[in-house]
């Protein structure tokens, strides 16, 4: 059997997708859903027990598979009791829960320190920030990250895969084992966390088909998914949020790189996600809701024609939450003397620009510090099938943008998946070559 299914969960939709490399690589969705959070009390949760239901729906219609592989959004978690039972539901790191708490977390690890031992970004939803505002931890048997509880769910079995572990803040990323100093210092129990398997591990079994731990980090699945034919790449997944920088074989934990806000996170085969956690779409995606308005396709023609105007930090925790984007964007064109967008294709073509500079930014920063070269941007993800945004951002970069695949998660999950069970032979090149070979892709010059 060549057929492998990818669960893949994002922050807006979820989706089943069957790859099938008995011919270069085929990818056909067979499942697609809305995931929709649920604000309850005053808490934003995942609604956890519909996107299961929805996985299992996709199972089946992915028919018989040789294998499964399950990937999601990073830093979420659920708590089980001591009888495996959830304890509530999981909170949505857009939840403003850790505000209350960051002041303690920090004065017990400095953010100097905490990055020294970590390598992650502060972002106040980093799972180690969720895990000191958790009441729920006292009754806590285990924490499972997402893709790991879904993953428990099907096959019983408990376990925490790396690349997603690493986004913990609670990981040494050049031991990729836990970080005994940040632990200690806070009190947290990492034995919460069940043992740590890499992508390519045996997880379990669901109803007769072997599961394969993935990258299960999503943007760990994109990046190995990135079809670059040569070593001086720079990716941008580009989805609800946009994860720009490259792949490097050893950490940067530099006090200079902790300054500019870049992440290591880990990657397949031992690599090293050296990346900007850039807020991407979702600033667009709010907007949409905002206005009502389902299709972008019209917005992206209006906006095209516009020249560029006013141009905001996307990450601006103003940003952060969810609610009426358009008028905080106005807020922030006023406060800083630009002109206020007013029209849709307006904050559109705002939006735009705006990810194009955080993107030139993020790429020049990541070259900086990692003393690494850059001759070709890849866009993958959603964004890739945008493309005002890859033109914008051929332009601002100064290089020529290679985008697609638009589900290069899904596809690094397979291939993962197919290694493992020997469907596929090779490493991250071999996959590379693949996929730059089978799937299409657009190019972009600056100009
Ligand atoms: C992208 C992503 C990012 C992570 C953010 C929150 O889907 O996984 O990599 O920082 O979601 O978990």
């Amino acid at each position: 059997m060549t057929a492998f299914a990818a669960v893949d969960l994002g922050a807006s939709s979820g989706r089943v997708m069957v790859g099938d490399l008995s011919r270069g690589l085929d990818l056909t969705e067979v499942h697609r859903f809305p995931n929709q959070p649920v604000r309850a009390g005053n808490r934003l949760y995942w609604d956890m027990l519909a996107l299961y239901r929805e996985v299992l729906t996709g199972l089946r219609a992915a028919g018989p598979v040789a294998a499964i592989g399950i990937d999601s959004w990073a830093v979420d978690y659920g708590v089980l009791d001591d009888e495996g039972e959830l304890l509530g539901n999981p909170v949505h790191y857009r939840d403003g829960r850790t505000e209350a708490v960051l002041d303690d977390v920090l004065a017990k690890v400095p953010r100097e320190q905490l990055y020294a031992e970590t390598g992650i970004q502060f972002l106040p939803f980093n799972t180690v920030f969720q895990l000191a505002a958790d009441s729920r931890l006292r009754w806590a048997e285990h924490v499972l990250l997402v893709p790991d509880l879904l993953s428990y769910w099907l096959t019983g079995v408990a376990g925490t895969e790396l690349t997603n572990a690493s986004t913990t803040g609670l990981l040494d990323p050049r031991t990729g084992q836990w970080s005994a100093e940040v632990a200690k210092r806070l009190g947290l129990d990492t034995g919460l966390f069940p043992p740590l398997r890499g992508p390519g591990d045996f997880a379990g079994m669901y109803d007769g088909t072997p599961v394969y731990a993935v990258g299960s980090h999503d943007t760990a699945s994109a990046v190995a998914a990135v079809p670059a034919t040569s070593p001086n790449f720079a990716y941008i997944s580009s989805g609800t949020w946009s994860l720009v920088g490259l792949e490097l074989d050893e950490p940067v934990l530099t006090e200079e790189s902790r300054a500019a806000n870049f992440t290591n996170e880990l990657g397949v085969d031992g690599k090293v996600r050296y990346l900007r956690n850039v807020s991407g779409l979702w600033l667009l995606q709010e907007c949409l809701r905002e206005w009502e308005v389902e299709s972008l396709s019209p917005l992206l023609a209006a906006a095209a024609k516009l020249p560029r105007r006013s141009v905001v930090d996307v990450d601006d925790p103003r940003f952060l939450p969810p609610g009426d984007m358009p008028s905080r964007i106005a807020a922030v064109c006023a406060a800083t003397g630009q002109p206020v967008p007013e029209t849709p294709a307006e904050f559109t073509r705002c939006v735009l620009d705006s990810l194009a500079e955080a993107y030139r930014k993020a790429i020049d920063d990541a070259v900086r510090l990692s003393g690494r070269r850059v001759d070709c941007v890849h866009i993958v993800g959603g964004g890739a099938r945008n493309e005002l945004l890859c033109r914008l951002t051929a332009n601002a970069c100064g290089l020529p943008v290679v985008a697609g695949p638009v589900e290069a998660t899904a596809l690094g999950n397979v291939l993962v998946q197919a290694r493992a069970a020997g469907a596929f032979g090779g490493g991250l090149g071999d996959m590379r070559e693949l996929l730059a070979r089978t799937q299409p892709l657009r190019e972009y010059r600056p100009g």
